[in-house]
């Protein structure tokens, strides 16, 4: 068996999705997902100029091969661009084994753990008002778990709470209007100050069954991330993530000495070399990687087994960065792992968009339903591809209000 030929697609509504197709000469295709928000042409590019050639006349069974092939063959590896190229590739070649299995993933991975796996929305408002609103409207949907995001009062910007309508259609951070980015000012004292009560006040409102998270954003140092860990202790949220840029692995210790705080970390990285010493030192409680961006589900795969060893579950990346075939992949490894935990899920279902990506997989009442088709249990539809370009945009950037560079 043989890979004749693949195409690589970039744009979408309201996104520029990147998504391949891997031909083979028995008619059987397979589809991967290397959408990297805001540098949507580079995994592109990866692709077309130097793995595609690589990859005809390959046998597509070969999914470790051909994923040592790349990673180990390229010499300079790693990184969001190269992972996120090597794992659109190596999702269309399971989508290709399961179709010729006519097996659904899960069942090639070791078979359902559970029926359905619970999602979390993301609830967000301009000031905590508003928020009570927009929690208040996804419980009524039936979620069980909502991130929840404020504007913080006297701050200059409330982009760290992106308002929920963005979501519905689709635009959520990234901004079309060019490539320059627009700048959000950001202050750590008034956000100390007011957030803890601010979850405090969601917990009794909305009383302790809902689950729930709040996303830092990397925006807060170790000791600041330590002592807001501590006093949002008795809220007991299900998660706090990202309470400070996790480049540096150790550093996340001073948190763990000070609170019992569920800690998520890892949606920006992109290999098991970045999280290896949080999950061995147990440092985090959930795994924020996604596949479409760290190597694809034989990588993830391994930093799930690793993690389990640790007690750390998984949280998959869920943003609208990802197109539905990624989803798809952490659906079928959501259904599958011992260690899940929660999955991240944004409203990707506009009509364009499940247009697109044709499927039959199914969130209801804040749990997501995994398909049984064989594979991944998505396609793309090439005339609706058609319709879409590349559109240049941008994320925000951050600054203290003294012109500081921070993170985003
Ligand atoms: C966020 C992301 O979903 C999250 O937890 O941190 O939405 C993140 O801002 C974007 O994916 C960046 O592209
Ligand atoms: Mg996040």
């Amino acid at each position: 068996m043989k890979i004749t030929g693949a195409k690589v697609f970039v744009g979408g509504p309201g996104k520029n999705y990147v998504t391949l197709k891997i031909m083979t000469d028995q008619g059987v295709y397979g589809v991967g997902d290397a959408t990297l928000n805001n540098r949507e042409t580079l995994p592109a590019a990866y692709l077309q100029d130097y793995l595609i050639p690589n990859l005809i006349g390959m046998d597509p069974r070969k999914s470790e091969d051909i994923w040592q092939f790349f990673y180990r063959g390229s010499y300079f590896r790693r990184g969001p661009i190269a992972m996120a190229a090597f794992g659109a590739i190596d999702m269309a070649l399971w989508d290709i084994k399961g179709k010729l299995a006519k097996m659904p993933l899960y069942d090639l991975f070791g078979g359902k753990s559970r029926e359905s796996a619970m999602v979390y929305a993301h609830a967000a408002g301009a000031d905590l008002p508003d928020l009570m609103e927009s929690v208040e409207r996804y419980v009524e949907k039936g979620y069980k778990a909502v991130r929840v995001q404020c504007g913080i009062p006297g701050m200059a910007t409330t982009g760290y709470a992106v308002p929920e309508e963005k979501y519905e259609k689709n635009d959520y951070i990234t901004d079309f209007s060019g490539i320059l980015p627009k700048t959000e000012i950001w202050e750590t004292d008034r956000y100390m100050r007011f957030m803890p009560n601010a979850l405090a006040e969601i917990r009794d409102r909305f009383g302790p069954e809902l689950k729930i998270l709040h996303d830092v954003h990397h925006r807060l140092l170790p000791r600041e991330a330590a002592a807001f860990a501590k006093a949002v202790e008795s809220i007991d949220l299900y998660w706090l993530e990202d309470p400070t840029p996790a480049e540096d692995q150790d550093a996340l210790r001073l948190i763990r000495q000070h609170s019992t705080t569920p800690i998520a970390i890892g949606e920006v990285f992109n290999s098991i070399w970045e999280c290896n010493k949080l999950i061995e030192n147990e440092l985090i409680d959930f795994i924020r990687i996604a596949v479409t961006y760290a190597g694809g589900i034989t990588h993830v795969k391994r930093i799930i087994d690793l993690a389990a060893l640790h007690h750390v579950r998984t949280g998959f990346h869920g943003a609208p960065s990802h197109s539905p075939i990624s989803m798809a992949a952490q659906h079928h490894l959501n259904a599958w792992a011992p260690n899940f935990g929660i999955q991240e899920y944004l409203v990707l279902g506009t009509s364009a968009c499940e247009a697109l990506f044709p499927s039959d997989h199914v969130m209801e009442n804040g749990m997501i339903y995994v398909s049984d088709a064989p594979g991944l249990g998505v396609d793309i539809d090439e005339t609706e591809a058609a319709k879409y370009e590349y559109k240049p945009g941008s994320h925000p950037i951050v600054r203290l209000q003294d012109g500081t560079m921070w993170d985003y």
